[in-house]
């Protein structure tokens, strides 16, 4: 294996020239929409609401496959769950499965106010079709939270898909590689800054053809993304 600086993995990109590379990142571009559609105000109402789905999750009101707790990134799962990573049979890409939408392994559904607070804006600036979306998800981070490189699978999710950031800022990493203990990441061929308040919309090349990911770096505080999709 190779390392560059400070120990970082190497990727297929460090191998590129700059013009390859280039060639990647205006492919990455042209899947890649966002939109500051939430503003402070908006932010803070929006915030509480998503401390009250904390409060509630740790209250046991939720069906357990809504909640999905790790060390440093916590996942409520609305209006259509899914398995996948470590709690599945047989894991990696393209064995994720959605759950039934009733009984036993169901979620709970979308909480109105995502509908009222977040999907209508969108819906209003006409980044979505109506009634597109049907799965609401809440990734809650802890400073140094990240989710390692993955495609969302295709087979589960139509594109664009659509996240709106929360409580800080981040940044989405296309096209790193990830090693663990420690955890080390490569360098990314692009980054994209996740501004609080901001929409980013993924679709094409950027969603099905290259890596995202968010890395521990670029959450230095806690952040909360609600990601809509169907
Ligand atoms: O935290 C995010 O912004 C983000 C972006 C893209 C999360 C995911 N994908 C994911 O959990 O799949
Ligand atoms: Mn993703």
């Amino acid at each position: 294996r190779e390392y560059g600086k400070g120990g970082k993995p190497k990727s297929k990109y460090d191998f590129m020239t700059i013009d390859e590379k280039q060639v990647e990142v205006d492919k990455i571009r042209t899947g890649i929409k966002q939109r500051c559609l939430f503003n402070d105000s908006a932010c803070k109402e929006i915030e509480a609401k998503i401390e009250e789905v904390v409060r509630k999750a740790a209250n046991g009101e939720y069906k357990k496959n809504t909640v999905d707790t790790a060390p440093l990134r916590n996942k409520y799962f609305f209006g259509e769950g899914y398995t996948y990573g470590s709690h599945m049979e047989a894991r990696g890409p393209g064995m994720e499965r959605l759950y039934p939408k009733e009984g036993e392994e169901s979620v709970d559904p979308i909480p109105e106010w995502i509908h009222e607070m977040v999907v209508q804006p969108l819906l209003r600036a006409q980044l979505i079709p109506p009634d597109f979306i049907n799965s609401a998800v809440i990734n809650d981070y802890q400073p140094g939270g990240c989710i390692v490189s993955h495609i969302d699978p295709y087979h589960i999710f139509d594109r664009p898909i659509v996240t709106v950031s929360f409580f800080s800022s981040s940044a989405l990493s296309f096209g790193c590689k990830f090693e663990f203990r420690p955890i080390r990441v490569s360098n990314p061929v692009l980054s994209v800054k996740l501004p609080r308040g901001g929409v980013t919309l993924i679709s094409g090349f950027a969603a099905d053809e290259i890596t995202h990911c968010i890395r521990p770096q670029d959450t230095p505080h806690r952040r909360a993304v609600v990601i809509l999709r169907r």
